[in-house]
């Protein structure tokens, strides 16, 4: 990569060694996990309302838990351009995902301090985007986005522990939680540089992608229930709510695949859970993910029909619960073009050829593309892993984002 910006591998190197601090921020011994409203979630948003400091922002933490930092432009009370994404994590986590796009924004803003831009320049560090505590996703930035909805202050994590409660001793207050919303006239544009947690990148030998859109996604609960019985009964008289569980999961696997759907089986749960008794419930999650909602229901309609005939060919009864749901966003044309420049500025191919592709992980983009224009950036990982200890980015391609992501804002500021 010939055309790196002067400060750009210092920054980097910046953005890495934070990167190794936040991790050291973990429910865990072994390995990484944060979540929301905890006191790792709190030791974060301390560190990150630092460097925002240091980068020349004003930092607040809003009623959702975001850490929040802004940048006045030319005059007072200008529209942002916001820059964000997520500090916290899956368990067993990679220190990149969600983190790099935070970092990266702050080495920005830092850079932007005193261009006095015509709009202000935020950086969001949103509190929960995986919904790994309460199971649903993108609560930092629905609630910025201003689609919070009351009822999640009901939300129990695995200890039984209701969000609004764990949002209390947080330091929140739970009935204000919605009032973190930002309105379409507050924001300009929102621009979110992620890993890509893929093999696509990679594979072409890119260091940066512009997304086109962000991938359609459902999550369910599903439930077969069947009779828990003494591990003697007989096999005809089984009702056995595991195997219609166990077929059920292959099925998915096999419709979606030839669907071209991505669908991810979690959280299995069996009742009663001993070695000597037939389960008679079994309860699974399933994350359902394609290019278009069209695409991601029309796989459904096809799964959905499997599990009844599963069954209905097993004795058993099958229960569905939606839990989250979100349609694909596209991507704003003119932030593609913000970010293509950008490429193109660091050398990684000419504005016309940089590499675009389809976001199949969900972002917190999906949430603000309810109020603002977004845009995403992807940074090539090695491997494409991710949600795994093992996520590593390249030095010289977190170089590469930090320059490709000031040259979009500066060309957002010129437009
Ligand atoms: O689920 C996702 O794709 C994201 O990592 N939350
Ligand atoms: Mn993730
Ligand atoms: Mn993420
Ligand atoms: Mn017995």
């Amino acid at each position: 990569m010939s055309s790196l910006s002067q400060g750009a591998p210092a920054a980097a190197a910046r953005v890495l060694a934070r990167a190794d601090e936040l991790a050291t921020h973990s429910s865990r011994p072994d390995g990484i996990e944060r979540v929301y409203l905890t006191p790792q979630h709190r030791a974060v948003n301390h560190l990150a309302a630092g460097w925002m400091r240091e980068a020349g922002l004003v930092s607040w933490e809003d009623a959702a838990g975001n850490q929040c930092g802004r940048l006045a432009g030319a005059e007072d009370g200008l529209p942002a351009v916001v820059l964000g994404s997520h500090l916290d994590t899956v368990p067993g986590a990679g220190r990149h995902d969600g983190i790099l796009g935070v970092l990266v924004a702050i080495e920005v803003a830092s850079r932007l301090r005193d261009a006095e831009l015509p709009f202000a320049l935020e950086v969001v560090a949103f509190g929960d985007e995986e919904g790994t505590r309460f199971g649903t996703t993108l609560l930092g930035s629905r609630a910025f986005a201003g689609s919070w909805q009351p009822e999640w202050a009901g939300l129990r994590d695995a200890d039984g522990i209701r969000l609004g409660d764990a949002a209390r001793e947080f330091g929140l207050d739970p009935q204000r939680i919605g009032s973190a919303a930002r309105t379409p006239e507050q924001l300009l544009a929102y621009l979110e540089v992620h890993i890509e947690q893929g093999p696509r990148l990679e594979q072409a030998d890119r260091a940066l992608g512009v997304v086109t859109t962000i991938a359609a996604a459902e999550r369910r609960m599903i439930t077969f229930t069947g009779e828990s019985r003494h591990c003697a009964t007989p096999w005809e008289l089984r009702h056995d709510a595991l195997l219609g569980a166990s077929e059920a999961n292959l099925a998915i696997e096999r419709i979606a695949r030839a669907r071209g759907s991505y669908a991810t089986v979690g959280r299995i749960q069996v009742e009663p859970d001993a070695v000597n008794v037939i389960p008679g419930v079994a309860t699974f999650s399933l994350d359902l993910r394609d290019e278009t909602a069209e695409g991601r229901d029309a796989t459904w309609d096809v799964i959905r029909d499997e599990l009844q005939s599963i069954a209905g060919g097993r004795g058993l009864d099958v229960a569905i619960g939606t839990t989250h749901e979100a349609p694909e966003v596209v991507c704003a044309p003119d932030l593609r073009a913000a970010f293509a420049a950008g490429i193109q500025s660091t050398g990684d191919g000419a504005a016309s050829d940089v590499m675009e592709l389809f976001s199949v992980a969900g972002h917190d983009a999906m949430a603000v593309a309810a109020i603002a224009p977004v845009g995403m950036l992807f940074v090539r990982c090695r491997g494409g892993i991710s949600h795994h200890a093992d996520e590593s980015v390249r030095a010289d391609d977190v170089a590469a984002s930090i320059d490709a992501l000031e040259v979009a804002v500066r060309q957002l500021a010129a437009e």
